[in-house]
Protein backbone atom coordinates (compact mmCIF):
# COMPACT_ATOMS: atom_id res chain seq x y z
CA UNK A 1 0.00 0.00 0.00
CA UNK A 2 1.21 3.81 -0.93
CA UNK A 3 2.61 5.16 1.98
CA UNK A 4 2.93 9.19 2.26
CA UNK A 5 6.05 10.09 5.07
CA UNK A 6 5.90 13.38 6.33
CA UNK A 7 9.18 13.83 7.88
CA UNK A 8 10.59 17.40 6.58
CA UNK A 9 11.90 19.40 10.05
CA UNK A 10 12.25 22.25 10.40
CA UNK A 11 15.83 22.71 10.92
CA UNK A 12 17.87 26.34 11.28
CA UNK A 13 18.28 27.80 6.96
CA UNK A 14 22.48 27.58 7.61
CA UNK A 15 23.10 23.76 7.91
CA UNK A 16 20.19 21.24 6.70
CA UNK A 17 20.65 17.93 7.75
CA UNK A 18 19.50 15.79 5.56
CA UNK A 19 20.05 12.58 7.18
CA UNK A 20 16.50 11.42 9.39
CA UNK A 21 16.54 9.80 12.92
CA UNK A 22 15.34 6.51 10.95
CA UNK A 23 17.72 3.91 11.35
CA UNK A 24 19.43 2.33 8.09
CA UNK A 25 18.63 -1.62 7.90
CA UNK A 26 20.11 -2.58 4.95
CA UNK A 27 23.19 -5.29 5.48
CA UNK A 28 26.43 -4.43 6.13
CA UNK A 29 28.74 -3.51 3.53
CA UNK A 30 25.36 -3.19 1.24
CA UNK A 31 26.12 -0.84 -2.03
CA UNK A 32 23.16 0.91 -1.28
CA UNK A 33 24.95 2.77 1.26
CA UNK A 34 27.38 4.58 -1.19
CA UNK A 35 24.22 5.91 -2.72
CA UNK A 36 22.60 7.14 0.54
CA UNK A 37 25.89 8.84 1.66
CA UNK A 38 25.88 10.20 -2.25
CA UNK A 39 22.30 11.49 -2.19
CA UNK A 40 22.97 13.08 0.99
CA UNK A 41 26.13 14.92 -0.14
CA UNK A 42 24.43 16.14 -3.43
CA UNK A 43 21.45 17.69 -1.30
CA UNK A 44 23.96 19.35 0.70
CA UNK A 45 25.72 20.88 -2.57
CA UNK A 46 22.59 22.11 -3.55
CA UNK A 47 21.40 23.10 -0.17
CA UNK A 48 17.18 22.62 -1.20
CA UNK A 49 14.89 23.20 1.77
CA UNK A 50 13.49 19.91 2.35
CA UNK A 51 10.22 21.19 2.51
CA UNK A 52 10.36 21.15 -1.18
CA UNK A 53 12.08 18.11 -1.80
CA UNK A 54 10.12 14.72 -2.65
CA UNK A 55 12.04 11.51 -2.85
CA UNK A 56 9.96 9.14 -3.92
CA UNK A 57 10.62 5.06 -4.57
CA UNK A 58 8.93 2.30 -5.43
CA UNK A 59 9.18 -1.56 -3.24
CA UNK A 60 13.07 -3.20 -2.70
CA UNK A 61 15.63 -2.88 -0.50
CA UNK A 62 17.02 0.25 -2.30
CA UNK A 63 13.51 1.94 -2.17
CA UNK A 64 13.61 2.20 1.36
CA UNK A 65 15.68 5.65 0.83
CA UNK A 66 12.98 7.50 1.21
CA UNK A 67 12.73 6.47 4.85
CA UNK A 68 16.58 7.32 5.46
CA UNK A 69 16.09 11.01 4.47
CA UNK A 70 14.95 14.03 5.61
CA UNK A 71 12.62 15.22 3.44
CA UNK A 72 9.08 14.48 2.17
CA UNK A 73 8.94 10.99 0.55
CA UNK A 74 6.86 8.77 -1.04
CA UNK A 75 7.38 5.10 -0.54
CA UNK A 76 5.33 3.57 -3.09
CA UNK A 77 4.07 0.59 -4.69
CA UNK A 78 6.26 -2.21 -6.86
CA UNK A 79 7.39 -0.72 -10.23
CA UNK A 80 4.97 2.82 -10.00
CA UNK A 81 7.55 5.37 -8.74
CA UNK A 82 7.57 7.32 -11.97
CA UNK A 83 4.16 7.73 -12.43
CA UNK A 84 4.10 8.91 -8.76
CA UNK A 85 6.49 11.10 -9.20
CA UNK A 86 5.15 12.88 -12.64
CA UNK A 87 1.92 13.43 -10.97
CA UNK A 88 3.56 14.99 -8.16
CA UNK A 89 5.50 17.08 -10.86
CA UNK A 90 2.03 17.81 -12.68
CA UNK A 91 0.33 18.64 -9.58
CA UNK A 92 3.58 21.17 -8.11
CA UNK A 93 5.83 21.88 -10.65
CA UNK A 94 7.37 23.96 -8.15
CA UNK A 95 9.01 20.47 -6.16
CA UNK A 96 11.99 19.16 -6.38
CA UNK A 97 11.41 15.59 -7.08
CA UNK A 98 14.52 12.70 -6.65
CA UNK A 99 13.00 9.64 -8.03
CA UNK A 100 15.70 6.28 -6.61
CA UNK A 101 14.55 2.56 -6.94
CA UNK A 102 15.85 -1.34 -7.32
CA UNK A 103 16.77 -2.54 -11.33
CA UNK A 104 13.52 -4.90 -10.94
CA UNK A 105 11.87 -1.79 -9.40
CA UNK A 106 12.58 -0.06 -12.58
CA UNK A 107 13.26 -2.87 -15.67
CA UNK A 108 10.94 -5.46 -14.80
CA UNK A 109 7.02 -4.38 -13.48
CA UNK A 110 8.32 -0.64 -13.86
CA UNK A 111 9.62 -0.89 -16.82
CA UNK A 112 6.80 -0.14 -19.63
CA UNK A 113 6.12 3.29 -16.93
CA UNK A 114 10.07 4.34 -18.49
CA UNK A 115 9.66 5.24 -21.87
CA UNK A 116 6.06 7.34 -21.48
CA UNK A 117 7.74 9.53 -18.67
CA UNK A 118 11.09 10.04 -20.50
CA UNK A 119 8.64 11.05 -23.66
CA UNK A 120 7.30 13.71 -21.59
CA UNK A 121 10.61 14.76 -20.28
CA UNK A 122 9.01 15.42 -16.47
CA UNK A 123 11.93 17.83 -14.41
CA UNK A 124 13.04 15.06 -12.36
CA UNK A 125 15.88 12.56 -11.55
CA UNK A 126 15.41 8.99 -11.77
CA UNK A 127 18.32 6.91 -10.02
CA UNK A 128 18.42 2.89 -9.97
CA UNK A 129 20.23 1.78 -7.37
CA UNK A 130 21.05 -1.58 -10.01
CA UNK A 131 22.52 -4.84 -7.93
CA UNK A 132 21.61 -7.25 -10.21
CA UNK A 133 19.13 -8.97 -8.54
CA UNK A 134 15.92 -8.78 -6.33
CA UNK A 135 17.44 -8.21 -2.96
CA UNK A 136 14.24 -7.77 -0.82
CA UNK A 137 12.48 -10.85 -1.92
CA UNK A 138 15.63 -12.89 -0.85
CA UNK A 139 18.07 -12.83 -4.02
CA UNK A 140 15.93 -13.91 -7.34
CA UNK A 141 17.77 -12.98 -11.25
CA UNK A 142 16.79 -9.75 -12.09
CA UNK A 143 16.53 -7.70 -15.30
CA UNK A 144 20.11 -6.94 -15.29
CA UNK A 145 21.30 -10.62 -14.13
CA UNK A 146 23.75 -11.84 -16.77
CA UNK A 147 23.22 -14.66 -18.62
CA UNK A 148 23.75 -17.70 -16.79
CA UNK A 149 23.92 -15.97 -13.28
CA UNK A 150 23.22 -18.96 -10.42
CA UNK A 151 20.74 -17.92 -7.81
CA UNK A 152 18.39 -18.81 -5.62
CA UNK A 153 15.45 -19.17 -8.41
CA UNK A 154 17.98 -19.83 -11.29
CA UNK A 155 20.25 -23.05 -9.85
CA UNK A 156 20.88 -24.02 -13.22
CA UNK A 157 22.28 -20.74 -14.17
CA UNK A 158 20.10 -17.70 -15.45
CA UNK A 159 18.59 -18.49 -18.83
CA UNK A 160 17.77 -14.78 -19.85
CA UNK A 161 19.62 -12.51 -21.41
CA UNK A 162 20.42 -9.28 -19.44
CA UNK A 163 18.96 -5.87 -20.71
CA UNK A 164 21.56 -2.95 -20.75
CA UNK A 165 20.39 -0.06 -18.28
CA UNK A 166 21.86 2.74 -20.42
CA UNK A 167 21.17 1.65 -23.84
CA UNK A 168 17.53 1.29 -22.40
CA UNK A 169 17.36 5.50 -21.31
CA UNK A 170 19.18 6.33 -24.86
CA UNK A 171 16.84 4.67 -26.90
CA UNK A 172 13.93 5.43 -25.50
CA UNK A 173 14.82 9.02 -25.84
CA UNK A 174 15.98 10.15 -22.44
CA UNK A 175 17.50 13.90 -22.45
CA UNK A 176 20.27 13.23 -19.75
CA UNK A 177 21.87 9.67 -19.50
CA UNK A 178 24.13 9.05 -16.52
CA UNK A 179 26.18 5.62 -15.22
CA UNK A 180 27.71 6.11 -11.43
CA UNK A 181 29.17 3.26 -9.26
CA UNK A 182 28.21 3.69 -5.50
CA UNK A 183 32.14 2.47 -4.37
CA UNK A 184 32.59 6.01 -5.67
CA UNK A 185 30.82 8.08 -3.61
CA UNK A 186 32.40 11.66 -3.83
CA UNK A 187 32.31 11.22 -8.09
CA UNK A 188 28.57 9.89 -7.70
CA UNK A 189 27.86 12.72 -5.60
CA UNK A 190 28.82 15.05 -8.33
CA UNK A 191 27.16 13.04 -10.83
CA UNK A 192 23.92 13.36 -9.15
CA UNK A 193 24.04 17.48 -9.22
CA UNK A 194 24.24 16.99 -12.80
CA UNK A 195 21.20 15.31 -13.15
CA UNK A 196 19.52 17.32 -10.41
CA UNK A 197 21.07 20.48 -12.39
CA UNK A 198 19.44 19.04 -15.88
CA UNK A 199 16.16 20.42 -17.39
CA UNK A 200 14.13 17.49 -18.00
CA UNK A 201 14.14 13.82 -17.40
CA UNK A 202 17.97 12.83 -15.78
CA UNK A 203 18.67 9.32 -15.25
CA UNK A 204 21.40 7.49 -13.46
CA UNK A 205 22.09 4.27 -13.42
CA UNK A 206 24.13 3.23 -10.54
CA UNK A 207 26.20 -0.09 -9.90
CA UNK A 208 25.26 -0.74 -6.62
CA UNK A 209 26.52 -4.11 -5.37
CA UNK A 210 24.82 -6.58 -3.17
CA UNK A 211 26.84 -8.64 -1.12
CA UNK A 212 24.29 -10.92 0.25
CA UNK A 213 23.64 -12.84 -2.49
CA UNK A 214 26.66 -11.97 -4.82
CA UNK A 215 29.01 -15.28 -4.02
CA UNK A 216 31.67 -13.24 -6.12
CA UNK A 217 33.08 -9.70 -4.68
CA UNK A 218 31.24 -7.34 -7.33
CA UNK A 219 32.70 -4.23 -5.91
CA UNK A 220 36.21 -5.52 -6.78
CA UNK A 221 34.58 -7.34 -9.92
CA UNK A 222 33.19 -3.67 -10.96
CA UNK A 223 36.10 -1.88 -9.63
CA UNK A 224 38.62 -3.86 -11.70
CA UNK A 225 36.50 -2.65 -14.42
CA UNK A 226 35.71 1.33 -14.68
CA UNK A 227 36.22 3.46 -16.95
CA UNK A 228 35.35 7.25 -17.12
CA UNK A 229 33.79 8.92 -20.06
CA UNK A 230 36.61 10.45 -22.68
CA UNK A 231 36.40 14.01 -21.81
CA UNK A 232 36.29 14.70 -25.67
CA UNK A 233 32.89 12.97 -25.56
CA UNK A 234 30.49 14.66 -27.32
CA UNK A 235 27.66 14.26 -24.89
CA UNK A 236 24.80 15.48 -27.98
CA UNK A 237 25.61 12.76 -30.04
CA UNK A 238 22.96 9.90 -29.01
CA UNK A 239 25.04 7.22 -31.12
CA UNK A 240 28.50 7.36 -29.31
CA UNK A 241 27.03 7.61 -26.42
CA UNK A 242 25.23 4.14 -27.25
CA UNK A 243 28.87 2.95 -28.31
CA UNK A 244 30.05 3.42 -24.63
CA UNK A 245 26.89 1.92 -23.67
CA UNK A 246 27.54 -1.08 -25.77
CA UNK A 247 31.52 -1.93 -24.56
CA UNK A 248 31.34 -5.48 -22.68
CA UNK A 249 34.98 -5.07 -21.29
CA UNK A 250 34.50 -2.02 -18.77
CA UNK A 251 31.87 0.06 -16.93
CA UNK A 252 32.00 3.55 -18.24
CA UNK A 253 31.28 5.88 -15.44
CA UNK A 254 30.06 9.51 -16.23
CA UNK A 255 27.23 11.69 -18.02
CA UNK A 256 26.60 9.51 -22.03
CA UNK A 257 23.78 11.66 -23.14
CA UNK A 258 21.94 15.24 -22.52
CA UNK A 259 20.00 17.48 -24.76
CA UNK A 260 17.92 19.94 -24.15
CA UNK A 261 14.14 20.23 -24.81
CA UNK A 262 10.33 22.03 -23.27
CA UNK A 263 10.13 19.99 -20.43
CA UNK A 264 6.73 19.01 -19.29
CA UNK A 265 6.43 21.81 -16.69
CA UNK A 266 7.24 23.87 -19.77
CA UNK A 267 4.57 22.20 -22.19
CA UNK A 268 1.87 22.24 -19.91
CA UNK A 269 2.44 26.00 -19.17
CA UNK A 270 1.69 26.68 -22.99
CA UNK A 271 -1.12 24.67 -22.70
CA UNK A 272 -2.32 26.43 -19.38
CA UNK A 273 -1.74 29.61 -21.43
CA UNK A 274 -3.74 28.44 -24.71
CA UNK A 275 -6.29 27.51 -22.75
CA UNK A 276 -6.25 30.98 -20.99
CA UNK A 277 -6.42 32.54 -24.25
CA UNK A 278 -9.27 30.88 -25.48
CA UNK A 279 -11.07 31.70 -23.13
CA UNK A 280 -10.58 35.13 -23.27
CA UNK A 281 -11.42 34.87 -26.93
CA UNK A 282 -14.07 33.11 -25.93
CA UNK A 283 -15.67 35.79 -23.66
CA UNK A 284 -15.25 38.47 -24.96
CA UNK A 285 -17.23 36.71 -28.34
CA UNK A 286 -19.96 36.40 -26.06
CA UNK A 287 -19.85 40.01 -24.73
CA UNK A 288 -19.25 41.13 -28.13
CA UNK A 289 -23.14 40.02 -28.78
CA UNK A 290 -25.02 41.77 -26.53
CA UNK A 291 -23.15 45.12 -27.44
C1 LIG B 1 3.17 -5.88 -7.43
C2 LIG B 1 4.30 -6.59 -6.70
N1 LIG B 1 4.92 -7.62 -7.31
C3 LIG B 1 5.95 -8.23 -6.69
C4 LIG B 1 6.35 -7.82 -5.46
C5 LIG B 1 7.47 -8.57 -4.76
N2 LIG B 1 8.71 -7.81 -4.80
C6 LIG B 1 9.03 -6.95 -3.80
S1 LIG B 1 10.51 -6.24 -4.04
C7 LIG B 1 10.75 -7.08 -5.49
C8 LIG B 1 11.99 -6.93 -6.31
C9 LIG B 1 13.03 -6.11 -5.66
O1 LIG B 1 14.14 -5.97 -6.51
P1 LIG B 1 14.72 -4.56 -6.87
O2 LIG B 1 13.67 -3.64 -7.35
O3 LIG B 1 15.87 -4.79 -7.79
O4 LIG B 1 15.19 -3.97 -5.47
P2 LIG B 1 16.34 -4.46 -4.48
O5 LIG B 1 15.65 -5.19 -3.39
O6 LIG B 1 17.28 -5.32 -5.25
O7 LIG B 1 16.98 -3.20 -4.03
C10 LIG B 1 9.67 -7.91 -5.77
C11 LIG B 1 9.57 -8.78 -6.97
C12 LIG B 1 5.67 -6.74 -4.86
N3 LIG B 1 6.03 -6.26 -3.66
N4 LIG B 1 4.66 -6.14 -5.51
S1 LIG C 1 19.87 -8.06 0.50
FE1 LIG C 1 21.45 -7.11 -0.79
S2 LIG C 1 20.44 -5.26 -1.62
FE2 LIG C 1 19.24 -5.94 0.16
S3 LIG C 1 20.09 -4.77 1.89
FE3 LIG C 1 21.14 -6.76 1.83
S4 LIG C 1 23.00 -6.38 0.63
FE4 LIG C 1 21.59 -4.68 0.23
MG1 LIG D 1 17.87 -5.06 -7.32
Amino acid sequence: MAELTAKANTAPAEKINYKSDVKVTWCPGCGDFGVLSAVYKAFEMKGWNPKDLVVVSGIGCSSRIPYFINSYGFHGIHGRALPISVGLKVSNPKLKVVVLGGDGDGFSIGAGHFPHAVRRNPNLTYIIMDNSIYGLTKGQSSPTSAFEFVTKATPYGNIEDPINPMAFALVYGASFVAKGFSGKANDLAQLFVQAFDHPGFSFVNVLSPCPTFNKVDTFRYYAERLATVPEDHDTSDRLKALKIAYQTDKHTMGVYYRDFRPTLEDRLAGVREKVHMDTQEEIEHLLSRFS
